[in-house]
């Protein structure tokens, strides 16, 4: 036995199908029906119990179903000397595209302003300017942040991209490190926010950096929501400095009845649906994972186990 699929999500019986397909002649056990430990050599896991992992003695793989690993890497027993793969997938990746091109053109055709009007019966006919006029920074410069970015450029977006390391795009200007982060927030109308939750990220967009925006703009996470001050974002909200802020991802997740991002006229909530894994798409993309590990190939979806993503 080798392959061991550990994860706690509804749709359990559907990642059995999928992955049978994806994996044919292949025995595929299911936590917690684990006959023997010790054979366990590759999971493909999404929310495993704290501590499954530590479990498997023999274990030389564990592959993420989810892109983001931070939940896994907040795991203590977590084997941190074993690879972690994470999920690159273009069904994910579409999702993603899609929402965001959903949030972004939100936020540029002003219609969060529009439903304010309409609550108040107000018939107001607001300047409208063209995409080029609006300049998009998008925080996470990885895989979802460059395809987000090639889906505005065709509308006629201006697009910023900022990460950890220094990258080209032939038509995004990219940034990285502190001076990058500025440039790109003093200019982004609509700032997109792409970010993996890591020691680095967690409380990155500060009341400092949100009064760096310009004046009126748009904050999108759609990345994680430990990026975010969310006392800072609604101090800035109530100020009007920012005029709306669309959220897919929140510190605490579901997000808290009580939180006051829920009332706020200017918020847009989303409950973590910007891009979910599909399985029918991922069992595919995991098999060829698994099948360049095995044979010895590079894996591009290594997780730098160090730096958090
Ligand atoms: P990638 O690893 O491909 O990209 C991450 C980007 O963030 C890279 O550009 C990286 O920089 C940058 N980055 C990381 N740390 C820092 C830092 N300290 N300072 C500046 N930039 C940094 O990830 P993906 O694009 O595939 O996914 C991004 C995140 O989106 C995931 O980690 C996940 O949290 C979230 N997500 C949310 C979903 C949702 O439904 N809301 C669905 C899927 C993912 P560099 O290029 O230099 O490495
Ligand atoms: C992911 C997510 O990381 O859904 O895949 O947020």
């Amino acid at each position: 036995m080798s392959l061991l699929l550990c994860a706690q999500v509804d749709n359990l019986g559907q990642w059995q199908s999928e992955l049978a397909t994806a994996f044919p002649g292949e025995t595929i056990h299911v936590w917690p029906e684990v006959p023997d430990a010790a054979a366990v050599r590759i999971a493909l896991v999404a929310k495993p119990p704290a501590g499954a992992l530590a479990s498997l003695p023999n274990l030389e793989l564990i592959c993420s179903l989810w892109a983001g690993v931070d939940r896994l890497l907040a795991d203590p027993t977590l084997p941190r000397q074993i690879p972690l793969t994470r999920l690159i997938d273009p069904q994910l990746t579409a999702s993603m595209v899609e929402s965001v091109l959903l949030h972004v053109l939100t936020a540029h055709r002003q219609v969060p302003r529009y439903r304010l009007q309409q609550a108040r019966a107000e018939w107001t006919q607001l300047d409208q300017p063209g995409a080029a006029d609006r300049t998009i920074g998008i925080l996470g410069f990885g895989e979802l942040g460059r395809a987000c970015a090639e889906a505005l450029l065709p509308l006629g977006f201006r697009v910023l991209g900022w990460g950890r390391s220094a990258r080209t795009h032939p038509q995004v200007e990219c940034a990285h490190g502190a001076t990058g982060l500025a440039r790109v927030l003093a200019r982004a109308d609509i700032l997109l926010c792409l970010l993996p939750n890591t020691n680095e990220t967690r409380g990155l967009l500060d009341a400092a950096r949100l009064a760096s925006l310009p004046a009126g703009a748009t904050v999108i996470n759609v990345g994680r929501g430990a990026a975010i001050d969310d006392a800072a974002l609604l101090a800035a909200l109530d100020a009007g400095r920012i005029e709306t802020a669309i959220l897919d991802v929140f510190q605490t997740e579901p997000l808290p009845p009580g939180h006051r991002y829920w009332r706020h006229e200017r918020v847009w909530v989303y409950p973590h649906v910007a891009a979910e894994t599909d399985a029918r798409s991922a069992a595919l993309t995991v098999a060829d994972t698994v099948r360049r590990f095995r044979a010895g190939e590079p894996l591009p979806e290594r997780v730098d186990i160090a730096q958090g993503y």
